[in-house]
């Protein structure tokens, strides 16, 4: 990329504060955009019939990359939820690895076609599959970060979660554990005002799921999940913090759901058109890109190539998906229970026609395809 040079000299230096040049910053606003051309697609895929169910990340979008940004990819872990296709596409998934996923199809890397459309996960990259029950992901990520002190790899773990998952049990007792042991951990809670369609003053008795923190002993930050430099800066500290041995962080990113809470759901039976109307005002998107055009980084030749690239991205995503074969029947319960098997004695339902490998994988670039 060329947007350092192409930058008007004596433009101020956007990313200054946060350490970032401006090829990082056109990089971040093209993962934010694409994030986004992502999840639209996904919503016309469904109305045409053609996935059955979206759960989507639009408004969160600006908070989950630049939270993201920060982490080592490769290095540290993420156990995501089912708003963090951002997060998931800037820890390596491809546009592709998303379609293939609403699309259920065999080579799907976050389960070969056997999750929950929205359930991502991606063992290549650190990504732990997305489980259904909410927030159990959190005792998951605090146990990664527990193994990794124990390793001493000065990996991070971190998880994302709405404000209503938030309230759930297994967040006390995992921030508890993780603040006692100082644990290379990082708390995000992506607080978009509803848990479906109840709104956050009946879910939460105080304004920000940050003042929690206090009760552990850690940091906990509000961050405007709008401001995507902001949540950088924001995750940057509680990493660093994490990586020297100091313990947790809760981030809370105040941030807006732009769709109902999923394909299924009406929001319109619970949202005014005003408040909806003034929820755009805090998408990112915008944001970002008013930002970086008003920085000279973002100029008229940039954009339209960004916007020619993401919309070719997009198209080659969903016609790949489209094209690829679903799951093999005879195979559908492989990955459901353990399959080192302690004898010979194969499950009532078999390894699977043919397959005298139980776990091979060899339904190529299933789950398994990352290789143990
Ligand atoms: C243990 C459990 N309880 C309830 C549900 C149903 N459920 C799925 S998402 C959700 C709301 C979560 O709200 P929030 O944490 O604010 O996340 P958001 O969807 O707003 O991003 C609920 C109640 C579930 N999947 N698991
Ligand atoms: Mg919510």
């Amino acid at each position: 990329m060329t947007a350092t040079r192409q930058r008007a000299k004596a433009a101020p230096h956007l990313g200054a504060a946060a350490g970032l040049d401006d090829d990082e910053l056109l990089a971040m606003y093209r993962m934010v955009a694409l994030a986004r051309a992502v999840d639209e697609r996904m919503w016309i895929l469904n109305r045409a019939g053609r996935i059955p169910f979206v759960i989507s990340g639009q408004g969160h979008e600006g908070a989950q990359v630049g939270v993201t940004w920060a982490l080592r990819k490769g290095h540290d872990w993420i156990a995501p939820f089912y708003r963090s296709i951002a997060m998931c596409m800037t820890f390596g998934m491809s546009a592709r690895d998303i379609m293939l996923a609403q699309y259920a199809r065999a080579s799907d890397p976050s389960s070969g076609g056997r999750q929950m459309p929205g359930h991502y996960g991606d063992r290549r990259h650190n990504l732990l599959s997305v489980s259904s029950p909410v927030a159990t992901q959190i005792l998951h990520a605090v146990g990664i970060a527990l193994a990794a002190k124990i390793r001493g790899t000065a990996q991070v773990a971190l998880t994302a979660m709405g404000e209503g998952l938030s309230n759930q049990g297994d967040v006390h007792e995992a921030l508890n554990f993780a603040a006692i042991h100082k644990l290379p951990f990082v708390f995000l809670v992506e607080n978009n005002g509803y848990a479906i369609s109840v709104p956050a003053v009946m879910e939460l008795a105080v304004p920000d799921v940050a003042a929690r923190a206090a009760g552990y002993g850690i940091p906990g930050v509000v961050v405007d999940g709008a401001d995507v430099l902001a949540c950088y800066v924001a995750a940057k500290t509680a990493i660093e913090r994490a990586r020297a041995g100091d313990g947790p962080t809760l981030i809370e990113a105040k941030v807006t759901r732009l769709t109902g809470h999923s394909s299924d759901d009406q929001q319109t039976k619970y949202r005014t058109e005003e408040e909806m109307a003034l929820e755009k005002g805090r998408d990112a998107l915008p944001r970002f890109r008013d930002q970086l055009r008003a920085a000279g980084i973002l100029t008229p030749a940039v954009e339209a190539a960004l916007t020619e690239e993401i919309a070719a991205i997009v198209t080659d995503a969903t016609e790949f998906a489209e094209g690829e074969p679903d799951p093999e029947p005879s195979t559908a319960m492989r990955w459901v229970y353990a399959e080192d098997w302690p004898s010979e004695t194969p499950p009532p339902w078999g390894f699977g026609e043919g397959d005298d490998d139980a776990g091979s994988g060899s339904e190529g670039g299933g789950p398994a395809a990352g290789g143990d």
